[in-house]
């Protein structure tokens, strides 16, 4: 394999993967002791997306992750026993127990803007936060992440043509594990690769195996790269999703205040 990474990048990685691997562990078995509040939707066999790609970020970047990406948190410094007190809607987690699932952000240090429940408009919002950023003459990026169902949303391309005409500092990852609950992609997407959306917006998009964490992660720091100087690319990663995220993210209603 080419060597692209430093000794400690390498580590760093492998280090969030089995972090990201073992908190989503122990959130299946909370899950099953009946201790989560709401639905469950676990990133599990998606880790190397949501590491990979915040791993491309700086501390000053700003992100908000969606339902499969605990990893980003993670990786962005969140400690996994907020996540998991959050998930437990307890007293002391994050948001003091008003809300459980990973609606929870920190704007002041971690940068991390938090999630709502409806898919895809954090496009917009993160668009909003880099032309933010812009304004204030920080060189900051903002990313976000959607699923293959979530892309099919209309605040979705809302929300990317504002982005590409903007030319905002945003770089939005779009997981493709091939079901929206129980609809396969093919059903709801008439793409061969889900990628090609964003040539609707003049964007360049690139497809990644989401289980190479080191691919993710090289594809990712150029887009980012490429995001802060204002021009115009977008990722796409394509994964296997391994096991029983889906049944567990629909097994219960999904609480939302
Ligand atoms: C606009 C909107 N429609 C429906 C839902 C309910 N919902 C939550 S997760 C989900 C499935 C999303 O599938 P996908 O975008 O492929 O993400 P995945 O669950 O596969 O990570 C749905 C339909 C929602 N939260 N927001
Ligand atoms: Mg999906």
């Amino acid at each position: 394999m080419k060597k692209e990474l430093t000794r400690q990048q390498y580590l760093d990685l492998y280090y969030y993967m089995r972090l990201n691997r073992a908190v989503e562990d122990m959130m299946v078995k909370l899950f099953r002791q009946n201790k989560i509040v709401g639905g469950l939707y676990s990133s599990l066999g998606q880790e190397a997306i949501s590491v990979g790609t915040a791993y491309a970020l700086e501390k000053k970047d700003w992100l908000a992750p969606m339902i499969r990406n605990i990893g980003a948190l993670l990786v962005k410094g969140v400690r996994p026993r907020d996540v998991f007190m959050q998930h437990m809607a307890k007293y002391d987690s994050p948001t003091k127990g008003k809300d459980g699932t990973s609606h929870f952000g920190d704007l002041d240090n971690l940068h991390i803007v938090s999630p709502i429940s409806m898919l895809g408009d954090l496009i917009p919002v993160m668009t909003g936060v880099a032309m933010a950023g812009r304004y204030l003459g920080q060189k900051i990026v903002a990313m976000t992440w959607i699923g293959d169902g979530g892309s099919s949303t209309g605040v979705f391309h809302e929300g990317l043509n504002f982005a590409a005409v903007q030319k905002a500092p945003f770089v939005l990852i779009l997981e493709n594990n091939l079901w929206a609950y129980s609809t396969p992609v093919r059903k709801q997407v008439p793409l061969e690769n889900l990628a090609d959306r964003a040539k609707a917006y003049g964007i360049d998009s690139y497809i990644v195996d989401g289980n190479d964490v080191v691919a993710v992660y090289t594809t990712a720091k150029e887009a980012v790269a490429r995001a802060a100087h204002g021009s115009r690319a977008a990722r796409s990663g394509r994964v296997r999703a391994e096991g029983d995220a889906r049944v567990l993210g629909s097994a219960r209603p999904h609480r939302t205040l």
